[in-house]
């Protein structure tokens, strides 16, 4: 994988957060907030840390990455586009008749390993994925991003448990952990906190970073894990990152900007590449 700077990671957040509100707002539809407040770990995971390219996706030796955190879609599409695994301009169709793109991820699109949206199954499959590794003596590691809200899924809870029975340190689960889920506070809809102490004691190393935090989710996810046990890292993220408006409120959850509020979004954006340079 080819060296990338901190200050070009940081271009590549400001500019799949413009083309996340590019696409849904083409497509009239989309979770705009979870995929506002997913793209920074995205962005380390496939410019930094994923052995995962179009060339060695049908590899066995590829790193696993599943998004669990399914409805997140439009973050992982403009992701794998800037990776390569398909042109820009194929977002265009998202959510349009005979599309593979729809709202969810499906196997029908390069570069993505597994059909996920219907909550709570990315962490069992990933445990599987990683046993196989285990069992094959194979190098790859396993990565599944969930949501806070997510984790009221109790397929998690009996993964979680499985995954450190089986002394898992080649799967990281990453928490999307921006404290609400679709229709409020995750605290209000079913409390999962203290989220840390309840997975130490499912016996994971934990990591509690900055999700947005280009060099904190860096580390945590370069460090090497502590043998025989799987790695959760929280990430501590803000729904609806890097537009005013969005960050968050529970309505960006599934919110699609009208036009106002599509060119206000786009002006802060471009706030941000302006002051690097990348717009005039
Ligand atoms: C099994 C299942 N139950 C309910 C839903 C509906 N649903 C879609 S997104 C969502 C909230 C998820 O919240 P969270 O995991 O915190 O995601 P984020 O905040 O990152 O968008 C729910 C309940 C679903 N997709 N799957
Ligand atoms: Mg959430």
């Amino acid at each position: 994988m080819s060296v990338i700077s901190d200050e070009q990671l940081l271009l590549k957040s400001w500019q799949y957060r413009r083309n996340i509100l590019k696409v849904i707002k083409h497509a009239g539809a989309g979770h705009t907030g979870g995929s506002l407040s997913c793209v920074d770990i995205l962005n380390i995971l496939y410019n930094r840390v994923l052995n995962v390219t179009p060339q060695n996706f049908s590899h066995p030796d590829r790193d696993r990455y599943v998004q669990s955190k399914g409805h997140s879609v439009e973050a992982l599409f403009v992701v794998l586009a800037d990776q390569g695994f398909f042109d820009e301009s194929e977002l265009e169709t998202l959510c349009s008749y005979q599309s593979h793109f729809v709202g969810h991820p499906t196997r029908h699109i390069p570069g993505i390993e597994q059909n996920t949206g219907a909550l709570g199954h990315g962490l069992p499959i990933c445990v599987g994925a990683a046993i196989a590794g285990k069992m094959d003596q194979a190098s790859f590691r396993v990565f599944t991003l969930l949501g806070d809200g997510e984790l009221a899924e109790g397929s998690n809870w009996e993964a979680a448990m499985c995954a450190a029975h089986y002394k898992l340190d080649n799967l990281t689960a990453i928490i999307d952990y921006n404290n609400l889920q679709i229709s409020g506070r995750t605290q209000d809809v079913c409390n999962n906190s203290p989220i840390d102490d309840k997975f130490a004691a499912f016996g994971w190393t934990v990591r509690a970073v900055d999700g947005h935090s280009i060099s904190e989710l860096t580390d945590a996810l370069t460090t090497s894990p502590i043998p025989g046990r799987p790695t959760v890292v929280i990430a501590n993220t803000v729904k609806g990152k890097g537009v005013s408006f969005m960050e968050d409120v529970a309505k960006w959850h599934h919110g699609v900007p009208n036009d106002v509020e599509y060119v206000q979004a786009l002006e802060e954006i471009d706030r941000h590449l302006q002051a690097r340079g990348i717009l005039a």
